[in-house]
Parts: C-alpha cells; structure tokens; sequence
C-alpha cells in the first residue's frame, strides 16, 4: 500500500503519541536558505560535497576545505529558524508540559535547531560551529567571523573563483596546541560519535512515533533509522518536497515545503 496523506489521522496519532522522535535533514533549513546537498544547490565552486567533506580532501588542500566551510559558516550566520524549526521547537516544549518526550536527531551541521530552541537534539553529522585538533583533538566551539584572518572574504562559491592557497600557518588553529585544526563534522569514511549513535539508537527503539523530516534519506547510517523504526510497527511520517527511495517503507507522506506541513502537523 502506498503512504497516506490524510493529515486528520496522522494528527491523531500526534496526539496519542508519548515520545516522538524527529529525524531531520537539509531540507529542513532549505527554507531558511541553506543550500541542500543533493540538486542544484549542492554544488560549491565546480564541487559536490562528497569530494570536499573527506579527511582525503582536507590533507590533500586544507585550504581549499577550508574555504569550504568558511563559506558556508558565513551563510548560516546570516541565515534564521524557519517555521519547521520553529514548530518542532514549540511542540518539544508543549509535549514537555504534558509529561511526554520529544527528541530531534538531526543530520544538519547548521545550528538553526539550537537557535529555534529545540532542547533534546542529537547532532549526528556534528557542527560547522566547532573545531577539532588534528593534532591534539580538542574539540572547540567556534562562532569566529570570520574564523581567522586570513579566510576573509574568501570562499566565493561562484565556479571561477581563485582558490585562496593559505599556508597551513595561517589557517584556524589550536587554541591549546597551535595545530592546525580541522571542522567539528563527520566526514563520508568517518565514525559517528559512539555517544551520538548509542543515544540514538535508544530513542529510535523507544519511541512511538516517528517522523523523517527533509533527508534523501540515502546516506548512512542515518538513512536506515526511519525504516528500523517502521520495521517494529511504529507508525512513521516522511515530509518531504518528493519521494525518497525510503519512501515506500512509511506509513506517511507528506509532499511539499516542510515550513508549511510540519506546522500543520505539529500544532494543538
Ligand atoms: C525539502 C525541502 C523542503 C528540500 N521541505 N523537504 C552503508 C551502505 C552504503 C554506504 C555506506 C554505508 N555505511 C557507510 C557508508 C558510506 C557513507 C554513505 O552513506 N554514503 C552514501 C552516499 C552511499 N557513510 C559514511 O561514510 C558515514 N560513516 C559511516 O557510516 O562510518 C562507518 C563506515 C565507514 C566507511 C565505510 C563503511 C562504514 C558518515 C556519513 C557522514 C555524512 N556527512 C555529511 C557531511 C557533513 C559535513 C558537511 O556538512 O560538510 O553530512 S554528507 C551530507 O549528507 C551531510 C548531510 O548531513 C548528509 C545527508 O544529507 P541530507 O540531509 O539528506 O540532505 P540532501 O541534500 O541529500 O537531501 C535534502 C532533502 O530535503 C531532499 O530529499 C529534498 O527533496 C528535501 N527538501 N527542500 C521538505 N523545503
Ligand atoms: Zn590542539
């Protein structure tokens, strides 16, 4: 059978539901003017995301990696929560009061969940906002702008930009050590954090309710959390601009901008 759209009965089962669990993705801060990674905005300078969120790619040319996350830094610091940010803020807290849990487990290394209020929030993918030593590991919280001198202005996305070639020395550093430090994300080839995925996994096996909001659901392990939930009977709902290929395994389907669905499915 294919998903349903009938909004009434979802709303029911939003009601009845004790501890939701909401899974987001790109698509959720699309709305806000963050870039997605898939499709036509995904690409910055003549790259896709997967050549440049590698450690291959950033030992290869930190400066072009760099100049990556500079950009897109710098975007979200000029970027705010929009309604589906803000309508799972508000329901997380009027759940609350009624004695219920919701937690949001989100890919997205922007920090427009944090900004909207949403308080039990799993960072699977990390954050742009946060430094890692290479050499000492340090991990750091960095709301910099720009985050060291010598990336002002640079990292223009348009495709005949000149990369800026900044000497390891003058790239962000170590506050404790002087390292050279590296973004506060997971990279593809890369663990998530064991503390992220052990408390994950809990919420996953322990809610009864699910919804999978803005992902394409095709990277992992992220893309299999929505449908291990299904598998067990939960009921789950996708709120997406077009199916995914995770689609057909939920009991939902909500097609269209999130800043207007979720809010119709979220609110009293
Ligand atoms: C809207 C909307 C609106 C738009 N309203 N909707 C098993 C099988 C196959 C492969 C693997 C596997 N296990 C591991 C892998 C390898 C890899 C992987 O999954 N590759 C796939 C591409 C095949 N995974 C990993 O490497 C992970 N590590 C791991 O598993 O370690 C163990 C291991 C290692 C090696 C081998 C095997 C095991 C780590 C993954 C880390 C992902 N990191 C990134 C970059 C973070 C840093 C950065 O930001 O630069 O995370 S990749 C990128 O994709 C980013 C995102 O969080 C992630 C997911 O993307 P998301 O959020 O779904 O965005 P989009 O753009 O893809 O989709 C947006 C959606 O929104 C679309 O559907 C739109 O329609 C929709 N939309 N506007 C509603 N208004
Ligand atoms: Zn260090």
């Amino acid at each position: 059978m294919p998903p349903s759209a009938d909004m009434e009965t979802f709303r029911k089962l939003v009601n009845a539901a004790k501890h939701v669990v909401i899974l987001t993705g790109a698509g959720v801060s699309a709305e806000s003017g963050v870039p997605t990674f898939r499709g036509a905005g995904g690409y910055w300078r003549q790259f896709e995301a997967q050549q440049l969120a590698t450690l291959q790619a950033f030992r290869k040319n930190p400066s072009l990696v760099w100049e990556f996350y500079h950009y897109r830094r710098e975007v979200v610091l000029t970027k705010e929560p929009n309604p589906a940010h803000l309508a799972i803020a508000e329901f997380e807290k009027r759940l609350q009061h009624e004695g219920k849990k919701v937690v949001v487990i989100t890919q997205n290394v922007d920090d427009l969940h944090v900004r909207a209020g949403t308080e039990k929030l799993i960072r699977l993918h990390g954050s742009l906002f946060q430094t890692k030593c290479m050499n000492c590991s340090d991990i750091a919280v960095n709301f910099d702008s720009p985050i060291c001198p010598a990336l002002k202005d640079k990292g223009k996305p348009d495709t005949n930009a000149e990369d800026a070639r900044i000497p390891v020395e003058s790239l962000p550093r170590c506050q404790k050590c002087q390292g050279l430090v590296r973004p506060g994300v997971i990279w593809f080839g890369e663990n998530l954090n064991e503390g992220d995925l052990t408390a994950a996994g809990k919420e996953l096996e322990e809610c009864d309710l699910c919804l999978v909001v803005g992902t394409s659901s095709v990277v992992y392990p992220a893309a299999m959390f929505a449908p291990q939930v299904a598998a067990r009977g939960v009921p789950v709902a996708e709120f997406n601009l077009e199916s995914t290929p995770a689609t057909s395994r939920f009991g939902f389907h909500f097609e269209g901008p999130c800043g207007k669905t979720l809010p119709q499915a979220l609110s009293p």
